[in-house]
């Protein structure tokens, strides 16, 4: 292709205004017109005026990227009849007014149904003529009755078209009104600027001191995972794994909340029941450790947490508050006054109590009573078994039961919080917080009516200015 085809397709192209036109009149496909044009402009051979006019054309439709032009057609219309007049007094050609408005109607600038107002204002304009025109008529045919009676016919028609008219422009002319209205809420919100204040962080830590709660771990007590529908299973091997887990995942807990607060004395509640004993024939069928043998285990894997929480935990003192359980006991039934003096477990706690006996960080609370009472700062904890509390078949719960027998107690001596175990339920309450269990769901739970749960011993905070705050579960199976 030489460089004369391509400079007379430039021609046809400027000579025709589009490349349709320029193959129709000279019978080369479009295609190959814009192709040659296209080699021609990266030839650099087009004349440069030539090549003004071309990319003026190639870049028409630019006009309505101006948006002046596109606001300034609305409001030139706003003040003559017609578009083709917009076009007259702004220079341009109709096609480009129309490519204007086009643009106003996708920027919300501008209405089409303003046309269709002017539009019933002519054709009112039009009906008021056509009336004066009948009236003339009407005067000049005053002496023919016929012509009268059809003219009267022809201006009722004609009123009620004018009519209904009238009312369509009323409608119209309303609801442009609405829409200016929303559009100024509209452009005044866009145009509003947003209210700032700032927000200060918070500086220093809170103080407060972590609570773990052991309770009913019944380590010799085995779940035979046939007998609950594959829920549970529980024998010494998964005791001992379930109680490591129970002071590693407490720990994790204690160093997290260590991030906000200063933490320096953590309390781990021994609440009791850690044996189940032979205090039932079945338990004693069943029991896969003496109760002297399982109290041992016991006491090792307890001991193990403590040495752990020690090494491992970044804190200065432990605090153990202890409590016995009902399974405990030595003698057939529950003794009260005397139970502490007849209970493996307060057999177990003393001996703990000897072996940290050198260590100033381990500080072992036990009580000859039922309650355990513990101040932390302005909070005093009220520790105890739980088997107090009378469950009464356990309608709606242990809640009612639970506040019934607090209520009792504070009546003596009030307490800002009860922790307990013995429902293997663990609960968070605003008075008091009900431990979960080792051992997990089992024929008591099953018998107590509880909703299975997974076994789980409970974890809070005690701020020095808010009290309980932060409660979570220590999940313990692996
Ligand atoms: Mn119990």
């Amino acid at each position: 292709m030489n460089n004369k085809d391509l400079l007379s397709a430039v021609d046809l192209y400027l000579k025709h205004g589009s490349l349709k036109a320029a193959s129709e009149a000279s019978g080369i496909p479009s295609s190959t017109i814009g192709d040659r044009i296209k080699s021609a402009k990266s030839k650099n051979i087009i004349p440069s005026r030539k090549l003004k006019n071309l990319n003026k054309m190639s870049g028409k439709s630019s006009i309505t990227e101006d948006e002046t032009l596109v606001r300034k057609a609305v409001e030139l219309f706003r003040q003559v009849e017609t578009k083709a007049e917009v076009a007259r007094l702004m220079e341009i050609s109709t096609d480009s007014v129309y490519k204007l408005f086009e643009k106003a109607r996708q920027l919300g600038i501008y209405d089409p149904r303003v046309e269709e107002i002017k539009n019933l204002n002519e054709q009112i304009e039009d009906l008021s003529k056509e009336n004066n025109e009948l009236k003339d008529e009407i005067e000049r045919a005053s002496n023919n009755p016929n012509f009268l009676l059809d003219r009267d016919r022809d201006l009722l028609k004609a009123k009620e078209a004018l009519k209904l008219v009238e009312s369509k422009l009323k409608a119209s002319e309303k609801e442009v009104s609405n829409l200016h209205s929303h559009n100024d809420v509209l452009t005044k919100l866009n145009n509003r600027k947003r209210k700032k204040t700032k927000i200060v962080g918070k500086s220093g830590k809170a103080e407060a001191v972590a609570c773990m709660i052991a309770s009913d771990w019944h380590i010799e007590e085995p779940v035979d995972p046939e007998s609950l529908n594959g829920y549970n299973e529980y024998n010494l091997e998964i005791a001992a794994q379930r109680s490591r887990n129970f002071f590693k995942n407490g720990l994790y807990l204690i160093k997290k909340e260590m991030m906000n607060a200063k933490i320096d004395t953590v309390l781990l509640g021994l609440l009791g029941d850690f044996i189940s004993n032979y205090i039932h024939e079945e338990l004693e069928e069943e029991a896969l450790l003496s109760p002297p043998m399982a109290i041992e285990m016991a006491e090792d894997l307890i001991c193990d947490g403590i040495d752990f929480l020690l090494s491992d935990g970044c804190f200065n003192k432990l605090v153990i508050p202890c409590t016995i359980g009902n399974h405990g006991r030595t003698t057939r039934k529950m003794r009260y006054s005397t139970g502490w003096q007849n209970s493996y477990e307060m057999l177990m706690y003393r001996h703990i109590q000897k072996l940290y006996d050198n260590d100033p960080r381990v500080e072992i609370k036990t009580t000859k009573g039922y309650h355990n009472i513990i101040e932390v700062y302005d909070h005093i904890l009220r520790f105890h078994h739980g088997d107090a509390i009378k469950y009464s078949q356990g309608i709606g719960g242990i809640t009612v039961p639970v506040n019934r027998a607090i209520g009792r107690w504070n009546d003596k001596e009030h307490a800002t919080l009860d922790i307990f175990g013995h429902f293997h339920q663990l609960h968070f309450q605003s008075n008091f917080v009900s431990n979960g269990s080792l051992i997990g769901y089992n024929q008591f739970a099953q018998r107590l009516g509880c909703s299975p749960e997974p076994p789980r011993q409970a974890f809070f905070l005690i701020d020095k200015d808010h009290g309980r705050t932060v409660c979570a579960p220590i999940f313990v199976e692996d």
